[in-house]
């Protein structure tokens, strides 16, 4: 908790430790409220340490140390006196350590029971377990808590052996066995590769597992385990099977090898995200690694397998090579995250898989770009670093890497992936260190792409096209526009590869080619400056312009748009990820319209013929059912206020979007009706592309017939629900009918409960689903839930299906006109905070676009945010987020 006003820290104030330590030997006794950890230190004077005062003074060492009680500690084999070390709530110093290499051993106490803030070693349903990214591992014990302190660990761990049979740390077991003459047992592990602290990990408990193997391509045999709560291992195959299939592809696409004899993944209910690529030992939430047909949705079997994918590569990028300092986050979550989304590509369809990816980075980058919490992809300063781990730093790092493949090709890009790891294997990196790989690799110069890692902002690019039909000539016109971030001094033109399509009267891709003859390869053009013109010759009609086809650079396009364009596009567009843009956009319009004219109190509305746009790609079965579900999926109501950007009325939004599901409903009807009946399916459950997708489209006709509200298409739900083989068709049933005021809405909310409420994954489910109804009744509903004996505060998945899903999924209730919605965000908020202030101030984001309101409900929301920042034992985190949303 702050006592006084917290500072922020920058890049630029970076300095290498003064320290090294090469090797960290733990030696813990877990127990409940009083765990005993003995650690022995290997340390010695940086050669790289920065030289201050003159060269006899002797750097103090600095441990990092939290919520420890020291209890002894030796400097080479000799006790320490009281005066030679100082120590405080934030560390350890030692005064003048010796120059040459000493070993320092610590014992301290730490009360894991205690532990809510679930950073550093907690217990989650009696079993132990750690986080230690980014600074939970000084909660453990002292040490230098920054990722570029390399060190080898070695643990040994003891407990009691009824309580505890099972023990796991990093690397390779060495040694275990009982404790003769008690009723104890230890074990042995170690990893001999050198890892920053943030990558440790410990687990202890009661725990069953599933075993498998994998050879690697050079014939490493490695033992696979995946660790879960007693009873639950039927729910852990599909866990396993992604984790293979991820080892795989790895190797096949970028040669990367799996390195020790063990993988292991350990599923816990407790824990503040999804999960923790620590070396050889990861820790996961358990919702991202059990399912079974009757517990788990297509959604969670797809994010099983890419989280999965995401913490395996990580092996690589981010454990291999380490990020210097948390500046360079990116440097391994926005790389991990393209690469997990590259594997899903390669996996299941490459086109909706960049549209769900795009569909998120608008969702979440865009506004957290355009907003109070801007910063850029590497930010230079930070009060909290927990509050980092944005989607800036995840998603739009991740677009960062696309574009570099789409500039070297994939082929360079690999190279460039090579050099990287030829370079910096073993070592903790730097953005720059990537790009220059990039660069050398592929003889490019990327110094302009350096200012995308620098810059906040999502780009505009402001475009104009025209044709002139006597030279048979179109000309295209950019303008980059950077928005003005506050406190950002630089705001440099970007270097943005633009991908375009232009295409003739019947629908086909023209060739580009240049006033100066030169074909424009893959419709690949480079914007480097403010302004820049294309002249594309030989075009014999007036064509289309298909632009930023594949979503190729992050930035928004403006540029005026006929709806008959949108039109064109939606029906004719050769490149389908801009065809669905292309319905998007014309769906955004027409909602806008609506909203529009919902506000100005105009009964009758109308929709053009975007409906009949969308008819063509439902029926056509020659699409991917996947693809086409994605078709039908209307922009959100948080994606049409971000479009509409100020001056917003949640009320009027919800209203036009429901108003244009009825109308498709109604319109779509017989199409609809087809989908559902030839998309059944009778075999076994499977999570692959195809079934998905089929059940996608053939859920997505079910749900929007029942925007009619017709008796007939709401007994279908019912029936739906009741019929369910599988929890992804009962959970959009369910969902349905919550939403709606059919009489079988309490029946099913119940039967659900009944089913279900052992098993506490299920149940988040439940709470969710009530969470982002859009009934009149759901504040008070989730006012009473949060009373509700399987709620629980503690718990950051209960607390992310219920107060997380109302305040972030439901924009009409949550925002609602007398700020009830905003009064309970911060109640919560305020109360998380005095425990788990991660969680808190996560949760708190969800207040960042209350400017964009209009002004009735924007005063409520500024009130209630001064009146969060003016307590006072708020969290670093919580006081970070709240007063720079409020800047
Ligand atoms: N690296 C972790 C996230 C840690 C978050 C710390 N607050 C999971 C991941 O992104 O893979
Ligand atoms: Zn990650």
């Amino acid at each position: 908790m702050k006592t006084t006003t917290p500072h922020p820290i920058y890049l630029k104030d970076y300095i290498p430790s003064d320290y090294l330590i090469d090797t960290i030997d733990l030696n813990i006794s877990l127990d409940a409220e009083n765990t005993s950890v003995h650690s022995k230190l290997k340390i010695r004077r940086n050669p790289l340490a920065v030289k201050t005062g003159s060269s006899k003074t002797v750097a103090a060492l600095n441990l990092d140390g939290e919520e420890l009680q020291l209890q002894k500690i030796m400097l080479s084999g000799k006790k320490l006196h009281r005066n030679q070390y100082k120590i405080s709530k934030t560390g350890l110093t030692i005064r003048t350590p010796p120059q040459r290499p000493f070993t320092l051993e610590i014992t301290a106490s730490l009360n894991p029971k205690s532990n809510k803030t679930l950073s550093g070693l907690y217990l989650s349903r009696n079993i132990y377990c750690t986080q230690c990214e980014a600074e939970g591992f000084r909660r453990i014990t002292y040490s230098l808590d920054r990722p570029d302190i390399l060190s080898v660990y070695t643990t040994r761990i003891e407990a009691i052996t009824r309580e505890v049979p099972v023990l796991l740390s990093n690397g390779n077991l060495i040694k275990k066995g009982r404790l003769e003459g008690t009723n104890r047992h230890f074990v042995i592990w170690n990893d001999p590769h050198p890892k920053p602290s943030y990558l440790f990990a410990l687990v202890g408990g009661r725990l069953d597992h599933v075993k498998d193997n994998f050879t690697t391509a050079s014939g490493r045999k490695v033992k696979l385990s995946i660790y879960v709560e007693p009873g639950k291992t039927d729910r852990c195959s599909w866990a396993m099977q992604s984790l293979k299939k991820s080892m795989r592809w790895d190797e096949k696409r970028f040669g990367r090898e799996y390195d020790l004899d063990r993988f292991m993944i350990v599923a816990v209910s407790d824990f503040n995200m999804g999960a923790m690529e620590n070396k050889g030992l990861n820790i996961f939430n358990d919702k991202l690694i059990l399912a079974r047909p009757d517990t788990a949705t297509d959604s969670d079997y797809t994010a099983i397998e890419a989280v999965i994918a995401h913490e395996y590569f990580h092996n690589w990028t981010g454990n291999r090579i380490t990020c210097r300092d948390w500046f360079q986050l990116c440097l391994k979550e926005g790389f991990t995250v393209f690469r997990d989304q590259e594997f899903t590509a390669d996996l299941r369809s490459r086109t909706v898989q960049r549209i769900q990816d795009v569909r998120m980075l608008k969702a979440h980058q865009f506004p957290e770009d355009a907003g109070p919490l801007a910063h850029p992809v590497r930010p230079s300063s930070f009060i909290e670093i927990n509050n980092f781990y944005t989607a800036t730093v995840y998603e739009k790092g991740a677009e960062l890497c696309r574009m570099l493949l789409v500039l070297a090709g994939k082929p360079g890009f690999r190279k460039g992936m090579d050099l990287y790891f030829e370079r910096h294997d073993g070592e903790a990196a730097k953005v720059e260190d990537f790009l220059n790989s990039m660069a050398d690799a592929n003889n490019m110069d990327l110094g302009q792409f350096m200012h995308w890692y620098e810059q906040a902002g999502t780009p505009e690019l402001v475009c104009s096209f025209d044709y002139d039909p006597r030279q048979k000539l179109a000309t295209l016109t950019i303008n980059q526009i950077s928005r003005r971030v506050r406190g950002q001094k630089n705001n440099n033109p970007l270097l943005i590869p633009l991908k375009i399509g232009i295409l003739g009267e019947n629908g086909r891709d023209l060739e580009l080619i240049l006033e100066n003859g030169e074909e424009v390869r893959d419709g690949l053009l480079q914007i480097t400056n403010r302004q820049q013109t294309f002249k594309f010759i030989n075009i014999p009609t007036k064509p289309k312009l298909s632009i930023l086809r594949d979503f190729s650079a992050p930035v928004n396009i403006t540029m005026p748009r006929r709806v008959q364009d949108l039109e064109f596009l939606a029906i004719h567009d050769t490149n389908l990820f801009n065809r669905w843009q292309a319905i998007q956009d014309y769906a955004i319009d027409t909602l806008i319209k609506l909203t529009t004219s919902i506000r100005s109190g105009k009964r009758s509305a109308k929709c053009g013929r975007y409906i009949s746009s969308l008819e063509t790609v439902l029926s056509d079965s020659k699409l991917d059912p996947a693809y086409r579900a994605e078709c039908l999926k209307l922009p959100s109501e948080t994606d049409i206020a971000r479009e509409i950007g100020k001056d917003i009325d949640p009320d009027a939004i919800h209203k036009a979007r429901q108003q244009l599901l009825a109308m498709m409903g109604r319109e779509l009807s017989k199409s609809l009706l087809k989908v559902y009946s030839d998309y059944e399916i009778i075999g076994r459950y499977t999570p692959s592309a195809s079934a998905v997708g089929n059940r996608a489209l053939r859920n997505s006709a079910l749900s929007l017939l029942a925007h009619t509200q017709k008796t007939v298409d709401i007994k279908r739900v019912e029936k739906h629900y009741h019929l369910a083989r599988n929890m992804t068709d009962r959970t959009v049933a369910l969902a349905i009918l919550v939403n709606s005021r059919a009489p079988a809405r309490e029946k099913v909310l119940n039967d659900f409960y009944q089913s279900w409420k052992d098993d506490h994954l299920v149940i988040d489910k439940w709470f969710a689903v009530q969470a982002t109804s859009h009934q009149p009744d759901t504040f008070n509903r989730v006012k009473e839930l949060m009373d509700h004996s399987l709620f629980s505060l503690k718990n950051p998945n209960k607390v992310r299906a219920l107060i997380g899903s109302f305040a972030q999924s439901n924009p009409g209730q949550f925002n609602r006109p007398d700020g009830k919605g905003y009064e309970l965000l911060a109640n919560a908020v305020l109360e998380i905070d005095k425990f788990n202030p991660q969680i808190a101030a996560r949760l708190a984001n969800s207040f960042r676009s209350w400017r964009i309101l209009e002004s009735g409900r924007s005063q409520i929301a500024e009130n209630i945010l001064k009146s969060m920042r003016r307590k006072k034992r708020l969290s670093r985190n919580s006081f970070e987020i709240i007063s720079k949303i409020l800047d």
